[in-house]
């Protein structure tokens, strides 16, 4: 378990890896439909290669709680060019953040070698396309539905109802015939979520490591750093780079982050500090 293989490249989980995000959604809060043109996304991916990202994550549709929904050919139109040109542009492994079926299809005939489901295959078909593909999956808790998930999100545990959901979803998985050693858990931060469930995620994250799959943590620039701390999405850089070297020393294997370089420079004095995985305490 030290390395996945996302359609033949190779993600070392040997030590942390830090997995870029690039939005090609017009709507993007981040990013603000910026980087919506193909040359500026394939820029932003180069950027992320250049400072050290292990893996980039292409999406097309936007999460957001009041997003409108978008239909696959949108999804496909918008994200299948860019994972196309990545392919060639970078050696790094390529993720698809995507809950269709037939984006799945797409965009892994395109080049994607993990499929980044935040509905964790739950959507009709999503499970069949995963396992006919035969790439890694992650697979991501969100009570809810993105509308209105933030709504008044309740819990009788957090940690335990999140465990609860993902061995759920671990066991769906392998039964449709995908490998135990082609998934990754992920607790979905700010996904239906109050900021006390948040942090409390975070301290509980090491417990998810009894599930047997690596961890992904997703904290970047969220609105639990601006409840936390009152700061404003662009000034949550430092706070990210915090919560993700937290994410790691509890567990997590991989993080999803939008400020490659930063990150990518706080993990690397971690890991000199743990070399080893085993030494990681929880
Ligand atoms: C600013 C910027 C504020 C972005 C909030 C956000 C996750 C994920 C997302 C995650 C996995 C986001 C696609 C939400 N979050 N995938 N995707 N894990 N696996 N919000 O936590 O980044 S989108």
């Amino acid at each position: 378990m030290t390395f996945l293989d996302c359609g033949g490249r190779r993600l070392d989980l040997s030590r942390p890896a830090v997995m870029g995000i690039l939005n090609v959604t017009p709507d993007s809060f981040s990013d603000g439909g910026v980087f919506l043109s193909r040359e500026n996304a394939l820029a932003q991916a180069e950027r992320m290669a250049r400072e050290g990202a292990d893996i980039i994550d292409v999406g097309g549709e936007s999460t957001r709680p009041g997003a409108r929904p978008v239909s696959a050919q949108e999804e496909i139109n918008r994200v299948i060019p860019v994972i196309e040109t990545l392919r060639g542009r970078t050696a790094l492994p390529i993720s698809i953040d995507t809950s269709k079926p037939e984006v799945m299809h797409a965009a892994v005939a395109a080049g994607a070698g993990l499929i980044n489901d935040v509905r964790a295959l739950r959507e009709e078909g999503a499970l069949t396309a995963a396992a006919a593909l035969k790439v890694p999956v992650c697979l991501m808790h969100m009570q809810g539905a993105p509308r209105t998930m933030q709504d008044d999100p309740h819990y009788d545990d957090v940690v335990a109802d999140v465990a609860a959901f993902l061995g759920d979803r671990l066991r769906a998985a392998r039964a449709a015939g995908i490998p135990a050693r082609n998934l990754v858990i992920d607790p979905g931060f700010g996904f239906g979520k109050t900021l006390a469930h948040n942090l409390e995620l975070l301290r509980g994250l090491g417990k998810l490591q009894s599930l047997g799959a690596p961890i992904l943590a997703g904290l970047s620039r969220k609105s639990m750093i601006g409840q936390a701390l009152d700061l404003p999405v662009e000034r949550r850089l430092h706070a990210s780079v915090a919560l993700a070297v937290m994410a790691v020393q509890n567990g997590a294997r991989i993080v999803r982050v939008h400020d490659v370089g930063p990150t990518v420079e706080a993990l690397r004095m971690w890991a000199s500090v743990y070399p080893f995985v085993e030494s990681r305490q929880d």
